[in-house]
This record gives C-alpha cells, sequence and structure tokens, in this order.
C-alpha cells in the first residue's frame, strides 16, 4: 500500500526518441509504473532517471501517449528494464495542476543567435540555470477563467471592487486590474456578477493589466489554499512561494523552446512580416499573417482565436508563439551575462511580454522576442499564463 503512491509518482515525456521503445513521430509522453520494488526517484541534468531499491533487470511498465490531454491513447509497454532507461527524459508529477505541464529545472541558453533572421540587438545569448522546478498553464488564461476567477474573489467579500467600469483590487496598493468599459474588453458587468461576452469564453483573456494578471494568480491561490506568491502591499513576488505567479522572463522562454534552439519551436523563420506565412509559425501559432477570425474580429477583421487550436511544443504548451502577448514578471532591461535564477531588471519600470500576438509580424513572436509595457496598459493583444513553483 505504501508504494501506490509511487506506483504513478512520475509521469515522463521524452523529446528525443528512445532507441528501446522504436522512434514515433511527433512529441511523446511517457508514464513509469514501477514494479513493488524500484521506485524512480529523480532525474538527473542530464536526463539519467535514478531509483531507489534498483534491483538488476527488474520490470517496469512505460506508457505512452502523443498527448497529454488525450488518456485513452495511452499505449503500454511492457518488459522494459528499469536499468535500461538512459537518454532525455522529463519527469511529469502527480502534483502537476489540471490544465498545467510540468516543467523540469534545467540549464538553457536564452536569447537569439546573432545571425538568426529578425532577431533585435536585446537577445543577446547568454547561459541561465533555472534551480527551481514548476508548473505553467498550458493555455493561456481565458475569459470564463478570469470571470469565474474574478466572481470567487468578489463573493469572499473584501478582495476586489467591481464597477461598470473598472475591476480593482482592494488589498495593499490598489490598482485596475481590468478595464470593463474599453471598448475591446469581452468581460462586462450585469450589476451581480462579470459576465463574459456570448460565445467568446474559451477566447485568451485581454485588457488586463500587469497588476491584473497577478491578481488572478493570488485570488486562484486563495481559492485552491496555496500560499500566495505575490504581495499586494508592495506587489513583489516570492519565486519561493508555493502560489500562482507569472513567469519570470526566462522561465518562460525557457518552457517555451522545450529545448529547442531555433527561431520557433516548430523550426526555424524564414519570413520575418506577415507575408508570405511563415511555415513554422503559422504552424504554432495565430499572428497578423494568419490572423483573420470572423468570429472574432477586434482589427481588420482579424483577432484572437480560441485557445489551443495550433501545435503545442514538446512540453504540452500550446500558443507560446502568437495569439496574445504574454505579461512576465520581469522588469524589463539588458541581459546579465551567465545568470541563475534571474527575475529581470530591478529598475525596469516598462514589464516584459512575450509570444508576440495574433497582431504581430512573424519576428515578433520568436522564442526570444522581447516586448515590454507599462505594467497599467492593457491593449487588445496582451494576456498572460500563470505559473506556479514546484515547492512541497
Ligand atoms: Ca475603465
Ligand atoms: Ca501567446
Amino acid at each position: 500500500m505504501k508504494n501506490t503512491e509511487c506506483f504513478f509518482a512520475f509521469f515522463i515525456v521524452l523529446a528525443a526518441s528512445v532507441g528501446s521503445l522504436g522512434q514515433q513521430p511527433g512529441p511523446q509522453f511517457f508514464r513509469i509504473e514501477s514494479s513493488n520494488e524500484v521506485v524512480c526517484t529523480g532525474m538527473t541534468a542530464d536526463g539519467q532517471l535514478s531509483w531507489s531499491n534498483q534491483v538488476a533487470d527488474s520490470l517496469v511498465h512505460v506508457e505512452v501517449a502523443d498527448d497529454l490531454a488525450a488518456d485513452s491513447r495511452w499505449r503500454t509497454y511492457t518488459h522494459v528494464l528499469s536499468t535500461g532507461h538512459v537518454g532525455s527524459v522529463r519527469l511529469y508529477h502527480p502534483g502537476t495542476p489540471e490544465g498545467f505541464s510540468f516543467i523540469p529545472a534545467g540549464t538553457f541558453m536564452m536569447g537569439s543567435p546573432t545571425n538568426e533572421l529578425g532577431r533585435n540587438p536585446d537577445e543577446d545569448q547568454h547561459q541561465v540555470t533555472l534551480t527551481r522546478d514548476f508548473y505553467m498553464q498550458r493555455m493561456e488564461v481565458t475569459n470564463r477563467q478570469m470571470a469565474d476567477v474574478l466572481n470567487w474573489a468578489l463573493g469572499q467579500g473584501g478582495r476586489i471592487s467591481v464597477t461598470s467600469a473598472t475591476v480593482r483590487n482592494t488589498e495593499g496598493i490598489q490598482r485596475e486590474l481590468l478595464d470593463l468599459d474599453y471598448s475591446y474588453c469581452q468581460i462586462s458587468w450585469d450589476g451581480v456578477q462579470l459576465v463574459v461576452d456570448a460565445g467568446k469564453d474559451e477566447y485568451p483573456c485581454i485588457v488586463v493589466s500587469w497588476f491584473g494578471a497577478q491578481a488572478y494568480c493570488n485570488y486562484l491561490s486563495d481559492m485552491e489554499g496555496h500560499g500566495r506568491a505575490i504581495v499586494f502591499s508592495d506587489w513583489s513576488m516570492d519565486l519561493g512561494a508555493a502560489g500562482y505567479r507569472l513567469p519570470t522572463e526566462s522561465e518562460w522562454e525557457y518552457a517555451c523552446r522545450a529545448s529547442t534552439a531555433t527561431a520557433f519551436y516548430t523550426g526555424g523563420i524564414s519570413y520575418t512580416g506577415f507575408s508570405p506565412l511563415d511555415p513554422n509559425l503559422d504552424t504554432a501559432g495565430w499572428y497578423y499573417g494568419n490572423s483573420t477570425n470572423p468570429d472574432n474580429p477586434i482589427s481588420s477583421g482579424k483577432g484572437t482565436h480560441r485557445v489551443g487550436q495550433k501545435q503545442a511544443n514538446a512540453w504540452g504548451l500550446f500558443d507560446m508563439h502568437g495569439n496574445v502577448r504574454e505579461w512576465c514578471w520581469d522588469g524589463y532591461g539588458p541581459y546579465p551575462g551567465t545568470v541563475t535564477d534571474p527575475t529581470g531588471s530591478g529598475s525596469g519600470v516598462q514589464r516584459v511580454s512575450r509570444s508576440g500576438s495574433w497582431y504581430s509580424a512573424a519576428r515578433f513572436c520568436r522564442s526570444a522576442a522581447r516586448g515590454l509595457h507599462s505594467p497599467l496598459a492593457h491593449p487588445y493583444y496582451l494576456g498572460f499564463r500563470p505559473v506556479r513553483s514546484a515547492v512541497p
């Protein structure tokens, strides 16, 4: 019985092929079920699994799927030797919140090579080490999620104030979270609760300030009983807290790349503008070249699209290129050299966004491309997705 938790204690994704299991197309997700004696206990930086109670030739079962969301598509391999697991593996574990991917700690090259087409001069390549595992929401936060969390916070009393014009936090330093009467906002106030425009539930939340994105994270932490990561009294952030928060800029790029080094996680960039279409970006995301949407025309017939329609990266994250830009924690500033767990420029007033949007040319949707905005800005192409440090 004591081993029950261990049976499903680790979920593994292998982006690279594993010889003993044969080659499969696309990203694959592996789930290990250990025998009674063998417990997977961790993974080294180079992807080697470690085991406790390891017995030579003991058996484990490995299940494989192409899509983490499709449990019915798991395939099972048996008679895989526990001693045979080598290669580039990634661990998932049962603490992963629904709708999130587990992102393992690691080291990567942040920024772009000097020969990358469309690069900007603020993308100096440097080595970044992230020492914390974290969870990242697989989709951009939707209008439905935002309305539900804010309605919950309203129902608790004393956390937000709402009028037909605006939503503000009431604790600590008060800021506008959501500009409800801005014509592009797809959430409004009916006098009792926040309601989403018809048909817009699954579209990404826009017109949200940097403060609004973080307040959402705090209220979601409240809902689920995690200690808050954001302090309203000074809008500081604690990377070591268990609660939801915005990703740091380096966490965002690390998660977007999912071990790729190309302009997009689907490959290199061919066209920096929006015509002709860039094929690798067209596969991964919505940008000005392909974002015409009769169901949601925001400007010139183009607009955001429902989240999760394009190809996810190897870690199961959608819309990391385009659809909406995504707020990050960091103040914008020049990159440091080799660095561990960076949190951006302390003096940076402007806050970073990543991913580019439905309104962007291709070059602004690259993995390394950086945006910057006033934290109170709330343009119709800017949203966010939360992360949570994987702390016990
Ligand atoms: Ca307003
Ligand atoms: Ca995006």
